[in-house]
């Protein structure tokens, strides 16, 4: 059996997201995702001019070998888009195996390490009783664990605020996600009034709902090192479940200062591509949770060993899983979640209807849990046609100006 063909996909549902399809010899295809929200178009071309004619011809079961080959041959390595172009071809060939083997590709990583995967969800509200209402919503729905994320007094739009545009019925989204067909978005950030304000919601929160619910909250790169140490502290009473990005990602050192202040449990990751970004935190053990996505992270391969790895450190996964990861990515992270010994917890936000049509998934969501389902692969289907109604739409991440125009972090 040989790689017949390999086709880049694009759609746009609800938002923009990168296929990759690849097809055997048998007719056997396989799903992989590569969709990086903002930069969609850079995925595609590397994939489309210089990854597709390498496919051709090859062995899809060679999964590690192909793995090696795409990332050692290229001599120019990692980054978001050569990592989310591998990431796609490693889950459709893992796809592949599993529908080959007849089974669901968690059964090909060793199996069921768990029975479900426990699932945080994303409340957010401008004011103290807006998120109140957001986070009683996502307990109806099922959420056991809560990321919580508010307005901040004085600032207009903030990253993680629900707007009521909803972009597919019966969907708020926690933010813009990106602005669909216009340039980026303006948004204002004061973090010294945010410091201030984020410890009265978190005590506003605990008294309302107790102590036993598992709440987090996304610092999403904005404070210096000892601005992080600071919020670490003040969240101590509320004991979060994680801190995330408190401090931008790309400078590992900056955890060291905050993890000598505080005993706040803190996840990064989300941008990062590779082992080597974790190397110095997970050996240094700065961190508690591995935020990675699949899609971003050189596929289910490469994740796995970052993750086992930080299994070494008793540090857990915590995948990330906004919209803009595709059904297909969330799946790729739901096998290797549950396979995994030390899985944390999964961040799951529901796609729109419209995302839901194009891809028809296997996985369910009960009581707060995830399973991927037992379908052969990675029980995914990918409707072309559908995905051919929703052309692309250029779609920007929104960007933060300080009071004096400064450009901040978002
Ligand atoms: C999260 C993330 C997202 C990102 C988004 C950018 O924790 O889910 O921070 O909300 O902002 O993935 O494309
Ligand atoms: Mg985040």
């Amino acid at each position: 059996m040989i790689i017949d063909k390999a086709e880049v996909i694009v759609t746009s549902p609800d938002r923009n997201f990168v296929t990759l399809k690849i097809t055997t010899s048998d007719g056997v295809t396989g799903l992989g995702d590569a969709t990086l929200n903002g930069r969609e178009l850079a995925v595609v071309a590397y994939l489309s001019e210089h990854i597709v004619p390498l496919l051709i011809n090859r062995d899809p079961a060679k999964i590690e070998d192909t793995w090696q080959f795409l990332y050692r041959s290229a001599y120019w390595r990692r980054g978001p888009v050569t990592m989310a172009a591998i990431a796609a071809v490693d889950m459709a060939l893992w796809d592949i195996k599993g529908k080959v083997a007849g089974l669901p590709v968690y059964q090909l990583l060793g199996g069921a390490s768990r029975n479900g995967l426990l699932a945080y969800g994303h409340a957010s509200g401008k004011t103290i009783s807006e998120l109140f209402d957001s986070v009683r919503d996502h307990q109806e729905q099922g959420y056991r664990a809560i990321r919580v994320q508010t307005g901040v007094p004085g600032l207009k739009s903030i990253y993680g605020i629900a707007s009521n545009a909803t972009h597919a019925v019966g969907v708020r989204y926690d933010h813009e996600p990106a602005v669909r067909g216009a340039l980026p978005k303006e948004e204002d950030w004061d973090t010294r009034s945010y410091l201030r304000h984020l410890p009265t919601v978190f005590e506003a929160v605990r008294n309302e709902f107790g102590p036993e619910l598992p709440l987090l909250h996304d610092g999403h790169h904005r404070m210096t090192p000892i601005q992080a140490a600071q919020l670490g502290k003040s969240l101590e009473p509320y004991d979060l479940f994680w801190l995330e990005d408190c401090t931008p990602a790309e400078n590992p050192e900056a955890l060291r200062l905050v993890r000598q202040h505080t005993t706040t449990p803190l996840a990064i990751g989300e941008i990062f591509n590779t082992v080597w970004d974790y190397q110095q935190i997970i050996r240094e053990q700065l961190i508690d949770y591995v935020r990675s996505a699949v899609t971003h992270t050189g596929g289910i391969s490469h994740l796995k060993k970052v993750l086992e790895y930080a299994s070494q450190y008793q540090i857990k996964s915590g995948m990330h899983g906004p919209t803009d990861i595709s059904p297909v990515g969330m799946a790729a992270a739901m096998h290797l979640g549950l396979s995994i010994h030390n899985f944390g917890i999964q961040e799951y936000m529901k796609h729109g209807a419209k995302t839901d049509q194009v891809f028809q998934q296997s996985f369910t969501w009960k009581d707060g849990f995830l399973h991927p389902g037992d379908k052969p692969g990675l029980g995914v289907e990918l409707d072309v046609d559908e995905a051919g109604s929703y052309p692309y739409v250029q779609a920007y991440l929104p960007y933060n100006r300080l009071a004096d125009g400064t450009v901040h972090d978002w």
